[in-house]
């Protein structure tokens, strides 16, 4: 059981595959040793809904969460990856950049199509955050 939080980004808006992280990431929550016994939650649905902040409470996860004072924008960029406290089986929550953002405009959505079928693809549990 990780008792410290570990968070990676994935991949990044411009879908680069982080190797070198995703092999720290592994390594840091020791996963070789679970074999195939852990679970993957991620979670999709539009921007700033409240994602990071409900994964945050439900895994203790290090997520960055969108802060209202500084301006409301797009907080999580890409996917992310972050190993979940004090869970049994041990669990990887993966956030995804929120949907119908206003940064990338109506027609740039390459992106958030890919990574919904990636996460329906790799995950045990798909959160749909409305
Ligand atoms: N009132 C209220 N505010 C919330 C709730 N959940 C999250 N927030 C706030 O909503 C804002 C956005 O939350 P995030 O968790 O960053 O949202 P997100 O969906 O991860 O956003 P992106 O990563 O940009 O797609 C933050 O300021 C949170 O504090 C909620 O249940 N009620
Ligand atoms: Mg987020």
């Amino acid at each position: 059981m990780a008792n410290e939080c570990c968070s990676i980004q994935l991949i990044d808006r411009d879908d680069v595959f982080n190797v070198t992280g995703l092999e720290h990431f592994m390594k840091s929550m020791k996963l070789a040793k679970h074999g195939l016994s852990y679970a993957v939650v991620s979670i999709m649905g539009p921007q700033s809904s409240g994602k990071s902040t409900l994964l945050n409470h439900l895994f203790d996860t290090n997520f960055r969460e969108m802060d209202a004072f500084r301006g409301r924008s797009q907080t999580t960029k890409g996917i992310w990856l972050a190993n979940c406290v004090g869970i049994e089986p041990c669990t990887i929550a993966m956030g995804l950049d929120g949907t119908d953002g206003r940064e990338r405009g109506e027609d740039d959505t390459a992106f958030e199509k890919q990574s919904a079928l990636f996460a329906l693809a790799i995950s045990d549990i798909v959160l749909i955050n409305m």
